[in-house]
């Protein structure tokens, strides 16, 4: 088998994705996310300009020489732009390794370890009553497992909440990626934060009682000791984790908090390679990877961080908020169903138009996701239905203090 051609498509239907199709001489064709939210045109560059000419007459079936190639052969090694387009590139050549196989890719991978992927939703309110009915609505879609995210009072648009007003007044509705031609500035306290989430962890148990797995994302914003305090002040309430509590670039910081916490700790959907988690997995810093196949090298990458993980007892949870395509969902869904060491997964649905433009074989039914049982990973991109939605730039928002002080978003 040879690769004949290999395609960028770019479309927005719900918001940007960059999907990698490979076709071989055998006809067979397999997909890749490279989506980076807001930098998305960064990775087609690196994938038009300079690895599809590298792979034209490759035999799609050598995925492990492919990524040693195309990250050794760069000579600039990791990052988000060139992990991203290496993972769109493995993931395309394990679709179309097990379309040929005729199995589903988890088969590949090893066969299923369990019967179903536990998932945890996105519940937010931008107070008590509107949480408690995100809550409920969860439940009654099939949830399990909730993150629980709120609004804090003198801070205006927090990440992670819907229905709170943006920066220019629109409805927020969770997708923090805005079509607009700058950045939105977003306003950000640390001090009212701490002070107020233990109280909203504490009317949360109370209303839904001990046994819901309950998550939170503190979203970078924490120094060391900051993040120690909340850990501490919300174990009481019994988190399944609490996740990107510091900027984790540091991962010495990590010490400070273990030390003064026992609630478990998920780090890493920033991350783009196993060396970011060196010290955090020997030194048993967290409980939960949170990279995505997405942005750390694919599905042969992430396989190896996780067997890593799994020798320290360190769980997987793959990220995926609604930026990582169906495409890398369910690639992550095969790899959450094979490994011994998963966790969760994280799980947004897409928007009406993503799902029109990408048709999925994954199923999420009573809490649980599965990836189905077509040959491949399960998804078939419609490319005239992807041709109807042109990129539009969007951003990320990004924060300022009281002071004007740029601040982690
Ligand atoms: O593009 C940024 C999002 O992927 C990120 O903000 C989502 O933190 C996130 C999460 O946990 O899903
Ligand atoms: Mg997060």
């Amino acid at each position: 088998m040879k690769i004949v051609a290999a395609d960028v498509i770019v479309s927005s239907p719900d918001r940007n994705f960059v999907t990698l199709k490979i076709t071989t001489d055998d006809g067979v064709t397999g997909l890749g996310d490279g989506t980076l939210n807001g930098r998305e045109l960064s990775v087609v560059s690196y994938l038009r300009d300079h690895v599809v000419p590298l792979l034209i007459g490759r035999d799609p079936h050598r995925i492990e020489d492919t990524w040693q190639f195309l990250y050794r052969s760069a000579y600039w090694r990791r990052g988000p732009v060139t992990m991203a387009a290496i993972a769109a590139v493995d993931v395309a050549l394990w679709d179309i390794k097990a379309k040929a196989a005729g199995m589903p890719l988890y088969q590949l991978l090893g066969g299923a370890s369990r019967t179903g992927i536990m998932a945890y939703g996105h519940a937010s309110g931008r107070d008590l009553p509107e949480l408690f009915d995100s809550i409920r609505t969860h439940l009654a879609l099939g949830y399990r497992s909730i993150r629980v995210q709120t609004s804090v009072p003198g801070i205006n648009a927090v990440y992670g909440v819907a229905a709170q007003p943006n920066a220019d007044g629109r409805r927020y509705d969770y997708e923090p990626a805005q079509r607009t031609p700058l950045p939105a500035e977003e306003d950000w306290d640390t001090r009212a934060y701490l002070r107020h989430l233990p109280g909203v962890f504490e009317a949360v148990r109370n209303e839904f009682g001990p046994e819901l797995p309950l998550l939170h994302d503190g979203h970078h914003r924490m120094t060391p000791i900051q993040a120690a305090r909340l850990g501490k002040a919300l174990e009481p309430y019994d988190l399944f984790w609490l996740e990107d509590c510091t900027p984790a670039e540091n991962q010495e910081a990590l010490r400070l908090v273990r030390q003064h916490t026992t609630t478990p700790l998920a780090i890493g959907e920033v991350f783009n390679t196993v060396w970011d988690y060196q010290t955090l997995i020997r030194e048993q810093l967290i409980d939960y990877v949170r990279s995505a196949v997405t942005h750390t090298g694919g599905i042969t990458a992430m396989r190896k961080l996780l067997d890593f993980a799994a020798q320290y007892q360190i769980k997987s949870g793959i990220h995926g908020p609604t930026d990582i395509s169906p495409v890398g969902m369910a690639a992550a869904l095969h790899l959450d169903l094979a490994i011994h060491n998963f966790g969760i997964q994280e799980y947004m649905p897409h928007g009406r138009l993503t799902n029109e433009v990408f048709r999925q074989s994954f199923t999420f039914a009573d809490g649980y996701l599965h990836p189905g049982d077509q040959p491949g990973i399960g998804v078939e991109l419609d490319e005239q239905a992807a041709a109807r939605f042109p990129y539009v730039a969007a951003y990320l928002p990004f924060n300022r203090l009281k002071d004007g002080t740029v601040h982690d978003w």
